[in-house]
């Protein structure tokens, strides 16, 4: 009989915490099964859980690339002026966006407020004969922000590419604009 109010009195004795945040489903679960014992389980459900995609969804691949020139422009925070928004809402999920760039002028490639994740920004163009060409960080470092200058030797649609990381639902800032006329700080 003691036994059976042991275990009655420990299965009323499990707490269970669900949390929701960025990363899905947190269940945390204490189980004390008697007064010495106690152990916790927590268990990750990132697989139920859905993250709101960005405004400019889909835009998976070069075919169905945004416009960069259509995007909303940030203002109002040093950091941020002049910067565009968008975020990664499910595993593998790729951004492409297209502007039009001028042979001979600098630019600054910028993504930044990664969240430490393995995120990248790539350009990309079409050399019309079948085959592309795609610029990248020389020295990408998971985790890290990234910036690096253009300068294209043929004027035309090139394609910005952020993919990469986990997803989340808060959003990553990037930019391709003129050398010099954003912030190119990577941290605030
Ligand atoms: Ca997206």
């Amino acid at each position: 009989m003691k036994k059976i109010k042991l275990k009655i009195f420990s299965l009323l004795l499990v707490f269970s915490f669900i949390f929701i945040n960025n990363n899905g489903i947190i269940v945390n679960a204490t189980q004390i099964t008697n007064q010495k014992n106690i152990s916790q389980y927590n268990l990750s459900l990132k697989a139920i859980t859905s993250i709101a995609e960005d405004p400019y969804e889909s835009n998976n691949n070069i075919s169905e690339a945004y416009p960069y020139s259509k995007t909303k422009v940030l203002s109002g925070n040093s950091f941020i002026e002049g910067y565009r928004n968008s975020n990664i809402h499910v595993l593998g999920d790729v951004d492409f966006f297209y502007i039009t760039l001028t042979a001979g002028v600098t630019y600054d490639v910028v993504l930044k407020n990664i969240y430490g994740e393995d995120r990248h920004i790539y350009l990309w163009r079409d050399n019309g004969n079948g085959t592309w060409t795609r610029w990248k960080k020389s020295n990408q470092v998971p985790g890290q922000p990234e910036h690096y200058r253009f300068t294209p030797s043929v004027s035309g649609i090139y394609y910005i590419e952020i993919s990469g990381g986990d997803p989340y639902s808060l959003y990553y800032f990037f930019a391709v604009e003129r050398k010099g006329t954003i912030n190119t700080n990577l941290w605030p």
